[in-house]
């Protein structure tokens, strides 16, 4: 299904009196308006196609109905979220649950929805019913040579469909680890693991990049052989100016200081770029901005801050995509919300007064620095996203409008309630 643009346009009419009031109230104050606003327009966030199904856990998953049953639907489905917010122009693939099988037809499709192919991700975390050996003890830093060279022709078979896609980028995450002390040589679980990322690497076309994932725990529970942001950026530093470190929030112990973290990936020019979500205890894959919405905005501080002192495009020079699964909620629904609230935490570190703080940060004037930081963050910033999806023909309110169309029921009608997607 799609939305008709007369269908926005009118619950854009409806709306547009309140909208105003509470646009004019917040622009008022806020100089630089139209670059803020435009800065906002172009900026987009890749929807993921493993999130566009229920997630579940491994006690259990319980689909909402009309999930997308191919490919094509997963496009349809991220089309309407752009269509609905004009923010999300892109979707992340993921190799073998999404084989484009006609490249050019899946492209055109996209495209006509105004979609184009951001990372594509490959998949040695599982074994598929067509492989000859089992990752079971992992697969880039297997001890068994035979079981690495599957997964690095795996891993260039992915870079092959993404050329085909015009993705320009391999998105790589390893459970590779181990799950009880003694079972694995640290070091050498390490130096496989860049030897075989050395033969991907060698696999990149030229404008292309692979980014490089880590994670503490998690399916394995003693170590994770890319278990932290220093042991990704030192694989992609070793592997050359094509890899980077790929920053997962959810990806790291309690309490860590992300920010932080993302500050010196960025400084070191190898900060990939985020798969965005919350948490609260661990790989929790919540929807992003739920639990702490504080964090996002100081990470989003932080890359304004760094972004614009190295003269880098916010909207492109890094890969900004959610990676979060939907347990309760209906995942185009979590989606939208995910999304506003990047664009929220990105709008509020606009507003943050730099030259001011850098002066308070001088004068060690440590009271005046938080309260120009809050200041932005409590800076109530939703009008200007809404002006900014307006002005881009996306729709002031997305989540009422998929609401008050029962586009849900719709995709129930169309693909059945009991159509599952392939995911997490
Ligand atoms: C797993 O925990 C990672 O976040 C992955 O990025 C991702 O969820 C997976 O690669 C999906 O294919
Ligand atoms: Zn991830
Ligand atoms: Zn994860
Ligand atoms: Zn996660």
């Amino acid at each position: 299904m799609q939305l008709e643009k007369s269908i926005i346009e009118e619950a854009n009419h409806k709306q547009y009196p309140a909208h105003q009031r509470r646009f004019d109230f917040v622009a008022e104050d806020i100089s630089g308006l139209d670059t803020i606003l435009k800065k906002l327009g172009d900026f987009n966030i890749a929807i993921p196609s493993w999130a566009l199904g229920t997630g579940g856990t491994r006690f259990g998953r319980f689909s909402g109905g009309g999930e997308p049953r191919s490919l094509e639907e997963k496009i349809e489905d991220v089309g309407l979220i752009h269509a609905l917010n004009r923010s999300s122009n892109s979707i992340s693939l993921h190799i073998p649950w999404d084989i484009p099988k006609n490249a050019d037809a899946i492209k055109a499709h996209a495209a006509q929805l105004g979609l184009h192919f951001d990372a594509v991700n490959s998949n040695t975390f599982q074994d598929q019913a067509t492989q000859e050996l089992s990752y079971k003890y992992g697969s880039l830093h297997h001890v068994d040579k035979a079981v690495r060279k599957q997964a690095i022709a795996h891993n260039i078979e992915v870079i092959k469909y993404g050329v085909e896609l015009d993705s320009k980028a391999l998105s790589v995450w390893l459970s590779d680890g181990s799950n009880f002390p003694g079972q694995l040589n640290m070091r050498g679980a390490f130096e496989r693991t860049l030897e075989s990322l050395q033969e991907i690497y060698e696999a990149l076309p030229a404008d292309w990049k692979v980014w490089v994932e880590y994670k503490p725990y998690e399916p394995n529970f003693y170590s994770t052989t890319i278990g932290d942001w220093g042991q990704s950026y030192l694989l992609s530093s070793k592997l050359g100016s094509k890899a980077q470190t790929l920053v997962d929030l959810g990806h790291h112990l309690g309490s860590t200081n992300i920010e932080q973290i993302v500050a010196l990936l960025l400084m070191e020019g190898k900060l990939a770029g985020f798969h965005f979500n919350d948490s609260k205890y661990g790989d929790d894959d919540l929807t992003v901005g739920s639990i702490n919405p504080y964090q996002l905005f100081l990470i989003f501080n932080e890359l304004v801050e760094g972004m614009d002192a190295r003269g880098m495009n916010h909207a492109t020079a890094i890969g900004w995509m959610i990676d979060a699964s939907h347990n309760v909620k209906d995942p185009i629904e979590d989606l939208i919300q995910s999304v506003e609230a990047i664009k929220i935490a990105y709008a509020q570190a606009l507003l943050v007064d730099v030259t001011a703080l850098k002066q308070a940060q001088q004068d060690n004037d440590v009271v005046k620095a938080q309260e120009i930081l809050q200041h932005a963050y409590r800076t109530d910033v939703r009008p200007l996203l809404a002006e900014a999806r307006l002005r881009a023909g996306g729709t002031l309110d997305p989540l009422a409008l998929y609401r008050a169309q029962a586009v849900r029921n719709q995709l129930i009608n169309e693909r059945g309630a009991k159509a599952v997607s392939t995911g997490l």
